[in-house]
């Protein structure tokens, strides 16, 4: 039936993992604009928001994943996810130049204020949607009535550095802060291994935060490992906030655990970790300020050796990827798959699948293997 998009070697697929989606790709005016709509259904539409911020988030994947520029209607009206009011918003840009639809959404003050706020640290848009109705505006509002406010310690951190913490981070930022977490491990415990995951392991060249999994060759060396670690970069005076989530990690041999904190977000997984804001040296070229030193967002996560690949793939990312591997692996395969393992359901009781790399575990899902580059969905 979609033999007509065959010849554009654009794979239809009905999950995005089993198609590539590279970083650049040929369609960033339409994609751009379901950015904006995706942001805007989930910020503003909150009842029906978050179904309709899926179907945009699906178009754009599928525009990203084609082979080349969109220069007729046609060319993509038979797409899968590519829906009814997907397809508006790309006649409209191919026919005027622009959506009309998605230029509201930019001259609306309360976009840009939800955008500002759940850009601070600790904010989702439930908190910028109450302090919008409350006539705040600007960051400064918020930091000028911080008791009033009630803010957690997360949000106040994330006013105070907002400048900081909203620039984006490089690739040399990101060697700096591994190369320190490098010499802690060290000097705490011979032989880890500390590897940059989340976007800048898909290739990306900036992001919003650094990501590092952190691995023993043998089993247990990891047990309060982060504990240790943090400690130690603390004393450094590196750490300027941390919040540490330690021992959940519930994976038996056989079968997965389920606690209360796995139920609640299907991205979210026991691996202990610390999200921190850190004190990161500038570089040389970063003269446009007299201090010294940057906040940056830091994820340290710890793993055992035996699941190592299943929290590398998980936290590589991209977030939309794995959430289409889960579903497939679920809905297609009966296997649940997270970022400690992956269990056959189609067996009673639930059997463990074993993995030692990551094409081990797109090898068990029938699936062809997506380098990281082409997961950026
Ligand atoms: P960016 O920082 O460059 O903006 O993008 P990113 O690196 O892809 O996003 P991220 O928010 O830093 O998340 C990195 C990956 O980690 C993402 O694919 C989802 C994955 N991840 C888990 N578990 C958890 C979790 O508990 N929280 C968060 N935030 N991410 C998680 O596997
Ligand atoms: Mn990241
Ligand atoms: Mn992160």
């Amino acid at each position: 039936a979609r033999s007509d998009i065959d010849h554009f070697s654009y794979q239809d697929t009905k999950y995005e993992c089993q198609r590539r989606t590279p970083l650049n790709h040929h369609n960033k005016k339409f994609t751009e604009a379901f950015e904006i709509l995706e942001k805007h259904a989930s910020y503003i539409d909150r009842e029906h928001g978050e179904s309709r911020a899926l179907a945009f988030r699906k178009a754009s994947c599928a525009l990203k994943s084609y082979p080349r520029e969109i220069t007729r209607i046609d060319e993509i009206s038979k797409i899968t996810h590519v829906g009814e009011h997907s397809l508006r918003v790309i006649t409209d840009i191919l026919e005027n130049g622009y959506s009309e639809e998605v230029q509201d959404i930019i001259s609306c003050e309360m976009f840009h204020v939800i955008e500002l706020f759940t850009g601070i640290y600790g904010c989702g848009p439930s908190t910028a949607h109450k302090w919008y109705s409350l006539g705040h505006r600007t960051t400064q509002d918020i930091k000028d009535n911080a008791e009033i406010l009630n803010l957690n310690v997360q949000q106040k951190y994330g006013v105070e550095f907002y400048d900081d913490l909203n620039a984006p981070v490089d690739m040399p930022d990101a060697l700096r802060i591994q190369r320190l977490v490098v010499e802690q491990l060290d000097l705490i415990q011979p032989s880890c291994s500390a590897e940059i995951v989340g976007g800048f392991g898909r290739g990306k060249q900036c992001g919003h935060d650094i990501d590092i999994l952190i691995s023993h060759p043998e089993e247990d060396k990891v047990e309060g490992l982060l504990v240790k670690l943090v400690n130690r970069l603390t004393t450094l005076g590196c750490m300027l906030h941390t919040a540490l989530s330690v021992g959940k990690n519930v994976v038996r041999k056989e079968t997965f655990v389920k606690t209360k904190a796995t139920q609640t977000r299907s991205t979210m997984d026991n691996l202990d970790r610390c999200f921190a804001i850190m004190k990161v040296e500038k570089s040389a070229t970063d003269n446009d300020s007299c201090n010294s030193w940057i906040a940056r967002r830091v994820d340290l996560i710890i793993t055992p050796s035996s699941q190592y690949a299943f929290s590398l793939l998980g936290w590589i990312g991209s977030k939309q990827f794995n959430r289409s591997l889960r579903l497939y692996a679920w809905k297609e395969m009966k296997i649940h798959l997270n970022s400690h393992g992956m269990w056959d359901h189609k067996l009673t009781p639930p059997k463990r699948i074993l993995a030692t790399d990551e094409e081990e575990i797109f090898k068990a899902l029938h699936l062809d293997f997506v380098e990281r580059k082409d997961r950026n969905c």
